[in-house]
């Protein structure tokens, strides 16, 4: 007979081989005697998706059977990328697969190329998210991801002429083969209509009657750990209509509108909603959130249920993570659930709120917090409106009593914001009631607790800690340089820096060593060919492989200052012209990039896009400048991009008016791949030159308690001669379409420049010139390179998700046995 670990699948070339010609045959329906890349990538993911799943499901039994407390991580969105090369790598079977596909004759790095990107989120926040599901599935935590399964990911960006166009990303088009749709996971969630007070058993109680109900239905994408058998879930919801959405008009009769009605559920999970930070209330994106969160519930106190009866049992058994105020509605519907369905009272209820939830806020701004106009509210979700206004009006009187009647401070502190137009201000809602408080950086939390959050710190001190961010050395040094982790391997004498990112520190024993320096500059030189080859596909421009590739990378803000390096390049431009030949010979060539995405309604930061392309077609067809300046834009910025050109930067900028970036993520990844930063002291940034010293990063600008008082002095500032000579020649006209960048000048000059451009811009010039310098000496160079590497230890996803469980969650690893 046959036993129960028969069925398992195994990894040796001809098995494998096997199940990729059975995938061919049967999955994708193509012969197995032709068969092209895109249908191989295809049934590859399948073998793997096979291999996955069997860990997938040894893990949630195992899970099951400990029922350890969980971590549930709620987050509108994740920046998952491509999966393939990093599945098979957590894994342990990426060889295995490669050396079967090169049997078969195809190439794995060719059919990775096949995958398409899963751009369920909009930048740092959202991949941060996906970073941080790898790191909970490495160190074995017990955590599920809940999210929402758009049709619609990201705008994909389609550059004409220099502007930016915004195109739908339907990627659900070619399949999704890491995805498992659960048709039996489902659960209704209601909309609008009405609340009544009715009587229960003698009690008095609230009754919901929706208007509109709609199904989510659960997809499901296993997260591979690494070096573990440990695999979690990641839970994404998709709206369908439900059966009882819409009954009366099946029984008027309108059979068609009936069926073309039910057509309008599935819109709830149809788009992500590009970040433009400045975003007005839209019933849309409130549905959205409430519709996740919903289902999410459901399905937490389902599991919850199954092995328990006492609800004060449930803050031992689950801690909810709320990633950003994006999914806080949580709050109102976990109190909900425990009032109107467990009949809990308002205290014990309550007293369970308070030991479940943590939030992590993303945003330094002010402006940056969402709120919810009550009148939105109050009609999409009736109950959860009244809920809030209790839970405010027992936080405020408790206040009264702590704090007496200083009505400036109640009105700053209430979760309801008086005015015109009345709003739910979701952050005070999730500081209210969160155990605690999490910032994503040393300073972002400084300023939480002295300007976001000051009355709540005040309050509250002990819920205020903070978590500088982390992202994951598999995706960003395993999977996406494969010849920097085969090397610092080797000269670490051991893989296990993959897990333990600590022991990269080990490389600053020979961060002299001239073997290390010859191979070290190797494994740049084949990344920067890569880089170069990419570019040239895309915009048929040659760049000089001993120019210093100088990237900015991220997503088009005015506080990013892509303006800033702009203004440098013309700078640059400006004086290689005035130089006579002698002095040209000194000039480090540079390959300067910029990349990343405005949100479609963000004017100024299209016409940032429109301005580098004007400047890129002045500079890249000026014969005179050769290769001592090339400008390159790289469209449509997404995962899969970013892992090819950060490991061929040699320096990468980040500009941030310090203050204004809450954390950054980006550096991180351009560390860990020995690229040297100039930068801010912004977000992460102070914590970086902290590990890696001063002298191997480039650092310029006002420091972010200097940049009140320089606002103050606006309009006395004088800014120096090379930002005014620079602007003129924008305003000019000397690149052109000078009437469409007045706008953009006028921002920068005078009283108006709120992000220190010219304020900023002589000690930009400074550090630009300090880069210059240290790359013609190569040996320096390469020294400051490893030392980077070296020192980027700290900011692995793996050591946040580590305080994370200790701090804030209070969970424990729960291994999956082999
Ligand atoms: C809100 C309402 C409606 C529509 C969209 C949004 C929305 C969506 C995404 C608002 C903000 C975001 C994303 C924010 C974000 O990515 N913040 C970044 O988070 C990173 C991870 O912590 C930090 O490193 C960055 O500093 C921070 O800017």
């Amino acid at each position: 007979m046959l036993g129960l670990m028969d069925v398992f699948l195994k990894n040796d070339p001809i098995s494998l081989q096997k199940d990729i010609l059975h995938h061919v045959e049967y999955t994708v329906a193509r012969s197995r005697f032709s068969f092209d890349d895109f249908e191989a990538y295809q049934a590859l993911a399948h073998s793997v998706r096979d291999r996955l799943i069997e860990r997938w499901h040894d893990t949630l039994i195992h899970f099951k059977k400990e029922d350890p407390k969980r971590v549930y991580f709620l987050s509108l969105e994740f920046l998952m990328g491509r999966s393939l090369s990093n599945i098979v790598i957590n894994l342990g079977i990426r060889d295995q697969f490669a050396d079967a596909l090169s049997q078969l004759g195809f190439d794995f790095e060719v059919l990775a190329e096949q995958e398409g990107d899963a751009c369920l989120g909009n930048g740092g926040l959202a991949r941060l998210s996906a970073c941080q599901m790898d790191s909970l599935a490495t160190l074995d935590y017990p955590a599920v991801g809940y999210g929402l399964r758009y049709q619609y990911g990201l705008f994909r960006q389609v550059i004409v002429d220099g502007f930016q166009h915004e195109q739908p990303d339907y990627w659900l088009n070619f399949g999704n083969p890491w995805e498992i749709e659960r048709v039996h996971i489902t659960y209704p969630v209601k909309f609008y209509g009405t609340v009544t007070d009715e009587f229960l058993n003698g009690e008095k109680c609230k009754v919901w009657v929706p208007g509109e109900m709609v199904e989510a239905v659960a997809y499901d994408n296993p997260i591979p750990g690494y070096g573990t058998r440990n695999t979690i879930n990641l839970r994404l919801w998709a709206a369908k209509p439900s059966d009882q959405h819409d009954m009366e008009s099946f029984n008027t009769g309108d059979y068609v509108d009936a069926v073309v009605n039910r057509q309008r559920a599935e819109s709830i999970s149809s788009i992500l909603y590009p970040d433009d930070r400045s975003y007005q209330g839209k019933e849309l994106r409130l549905k959205q959130q409430y519709f996740f969160v919903s289902a999410s519930v459901q399905d937490i106190f389902r599991r919850f249920k199954d092995t328990h009866k006492k609800f004060d049992e449930f803050p031992e058994k689950v801690a909810l993570q709320l990633n950003d105020t994006h999914p806080s509605l949580a709050i109102a519907e976990v109190m909900r659930v425990l009032l109107d369905e467990e009949h809990l009272s308002w205290h014990r209820a309550w007293d369970i709120i308070c030991k479940i939830f943590s939030f992590t806020t993303h945003t330094v701004s002010p402006e940056g917090l969402e709120k919810i106009p009550v009148d939105l509210l109050g009609n999409l979700l009736p109950r959860h409106l009244q809920i809030i206004y209790d839970i405010n009006f027992n936080f405020v009187e408790e206040l009264k009593k702590m704090i007496g009647l200083d009505y400036d401070r109640l009105t700053r502190m209430s979760i309801v914001e008086e005015g015109a137009v009345k709003n739910i201000r979701m952050a005070n809602l999730s500081v209210i009631c969160s155990h605690t408080v999490n910032g994503v950086s040393r300073l972002h939390s400084e300023l939480l607790r002295t300007k976001l959050f000051k009355d709540f710190y005040d309050l509250w001190p002990h819920k205020f800690q903070y978590k500088t961010n982390g992202v994951t050395q598999r995706r960003w040094i395993v999977v996406s340089n494969p010849s920097l982790c085969a090397l610092i391997s080797k000269w670490l004498g051991t893989e296990a820096w993959i897990c333990d990112i600590d022991l990269l520190i080990g490389l600053r024993d020979s961060a002299t060593n001239a073997e290390l320096h010859q191979e070290w500059k190797m494994v740049k030189k084949v990344n920067k060919i890569r880089l170069a080859e990419y570019i040239e596909a895309m915009s048929g421009l040659k760049v000089s492989l001993d120019a210093m590739f100088d990237v900015q990378t991220k997503r088009i803000h005015e506080y990013k200052r892509q303006l800033l390096n702009i203004l440098g390049i013309i700078h640059r431009y400006d004086c290689i012209k005035n130089m006579d030949k002698n002095d040209r010979k000194k000039v480090v060539p540079r390959v300067c990039i910029i990349g990343g995405k405005a949100a479609p309604g963000y004017e100024i930061a299209k016409k940032i896009i429109k301005l580098c392309h004007v400047v890129a077609e002045k500079i890249n067809n000026d014969n005179d400048i050769g290769d001592l300046l090339k400008l390159v834009f790289i469209p449509d910025y997404n995962v899969s991009v970013a892992e090819m050109v950060i490991p061929g930067a040699d320096l990468s900028q980040h500009l941030s008016t310090a203050g204004h970036e809450a954390s950054g993520t980006g550096s991180m990844k351009f560390l860990m791949n020995g690229c040297l930063l100039l930068a801010t002291a912004d977000g992460s940034t102070i914590e970086m030159v902290e590990e890696i010293g001063q002298d191997n990063m480039f650092l310029f600008g006002a420091k972010a308690h200097e940049v009140v008082a320089l606002r103050k002095k606006g309009p006395t500032l004088k800014v120096p001669l090379q930002f005014s000579r620079v602007v003129r020649m924008i305003r000019d006209g000397h690149f052109g379409f000078e009437d469409y960048f007045k706008s953009l000048c006028d921002k920068i000059e005078g009283t108006s420049d709120y992000f220190l451009l010219g304020a900023d811009f002589m000690s930009y010039l400074e550090a630009q010139a300090a880069a210059d310098k240290a790359f013609v000496d190569e040996e320096r160079w390469t020294k400051m390179s490893i030392l980077s590497a070296a020192g980027s230890g700290r900011f692995s996803s793996d050591r946040t998700i580590q305080e994370y469980a200790e701090n804030t969650w209070d969970i424990q690893p729960c291994r999956c046995p082999f």
